[in-house]
């Protein structure tokens, strides 16, 4: 069994190369990797060598939304068995701290987390993980709605951050993947009003057709003439706003846009982060809520997809091969290209 994986050796230097294969432990599983899709910070490491505070020191393998099969077990694993196909939750946190005790064990200080320096991630042939961490797929759930889970699950997150409920009106600024998955967690939840802004039609286009109320281009650089389009498109103040377009535009516009008293919920991070009209979100008493990942989410995205609720396949533009994986990367970084979500299936030659 010969392993290979996409190991990002510095900006701009990404290869597909042969790795050793893993040596499991008594807790873990050792996966024939199925889909991984590619996540905007592997594009940022690929691009910069960098993301937010994490900068790579030596080669990493990349990859975090994954789906494989089971074909090795570890002594003590109870809950899979071989041929069963999982999802992978990229996370797995130390199990001790009192962070980790209290279910908050996305803030862990000691989790490996894959494809952040300097932990590898599971962009390859052979990947061993956690079987605590891998959540096992109905038959009807294809391995592309497994990697899916992922940024799913950060929608989940987003949407319980902002106590997304049954009436709200909401504010998403950013249709990527997450943005369009976090609409759609939403709905679940019974979102009335939802408006999705960027500055890309194909998105806002993709956000439209899969059921956003209200979908606004971005056409100005000032937040609060987008804020008082927003007011006038939807008739009031959203209640929630969560941010996905990681910009300082976007945190601006949810501060002017939002309602009083209301909460903006900070998916993506902003660049700098020094220029913003914090003194309004006081006065204006915006609950500004940071989240880090999501803790608690991969079974109710499981339930979502398995049970017919969240279509995430529509948000799947391109596929490629683990060879192919330079010009998938590409293909995800190119404006061009209209990608939204671009996976690779580990499977196939
Ligand atoms: O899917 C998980 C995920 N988390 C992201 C970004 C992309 N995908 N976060 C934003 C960046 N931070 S970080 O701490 N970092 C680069 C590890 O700045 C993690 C959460
Ligand atoms: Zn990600």
């Amino acid at each position: 069994m010969a392993n290979i994986a996409a190991v990002l050796h510095g900006a701009n230097d990404l290869r597909v190369e042969s790795i050793p294969l893993p040596e499991i432990k008594e807790n873990e599983v050792l996966l024939s990797m199925r889909s991984v899709g590619i996540c905007g910070s592997d594009l940022k490491y690929w691009m910069y060598g960098k993301c937010g505070k994490f900068t790579l020191e030596k080669p990493m393998i990349m990859g975090h939304e994954g789906s494989g099969k089971v074909v090795k077990l570890g002594a003590g694993v109870k809950n899979l068995k071989i041929g069963d196909r999982v999802a992978i939750e990229p996370g797995v946190p130390c199990g001790e701290c009192r962070l980790c005790k209290t279910g908050r064990y996305n803030l862990c200080q000691s989790i490996f987390f894959c494809a952040t320096p300097p932990d590898d991630g599971n962009l390859c042939r052979f990947y061993k993980h956690s079987a605590e961490f891998c959540f096992r797929l109905p038959d009807h759930v294809t391995d592309d709605e497994g990697a899916m889970l992922e940024p799913l699950a950060v929608a989940v997150y987003s949407c319980r951050k902002g106590n997304v409920g049954l009436g709200t009106r909401l504010l998403i600024c950013g249709a990527g993947p997450v943005g369009i998955l976090t609409m759609l967690v939403a709905k679940q939840n019974g979102a009335t009003t939802i408006v999705i802004t960027d500055v890309d039609d194909t998105r806002l286009a993709l956000a439209k057709s899969l059921g956003a109320d209200h979908t606004i281009k971005v056409m100005t650089n000032d937040p609060s003439k987008l804020a008082t389009e927003i007011l006038d498109t939807i008739g009031d103040f959203p209640d929630v706003t969560i941010e996905c377009s990681g910009t300082n535009f976007g945190f601006s516009t949810g501060i002017y846009a939002n309602s009083p008293g209301g909460s903006l919920v900070m998916v993506g991070r902003v660049p700098g982060g020094e220029e913003f009209p914090l003194n309004l979100a006081f006065t204006r008493e915006i609950d500004i809520r940071g989240l880090f990942r999501y803790a608690n989410c991969y079974p109710t995205a499981l339930d979502l997809v398995s049970k017919g609720l969240i279509n995430v396949k529509s948000l799947i533009t391109h596929r490629f091969t683990l060879q192919e994986t330079l010009k998938a990367f590409e293909t995800a970084a190119s404006r061009d290209s209209k990608a939204v979500k671009v996976i690779i299936q580990c499977g196939k030659n």
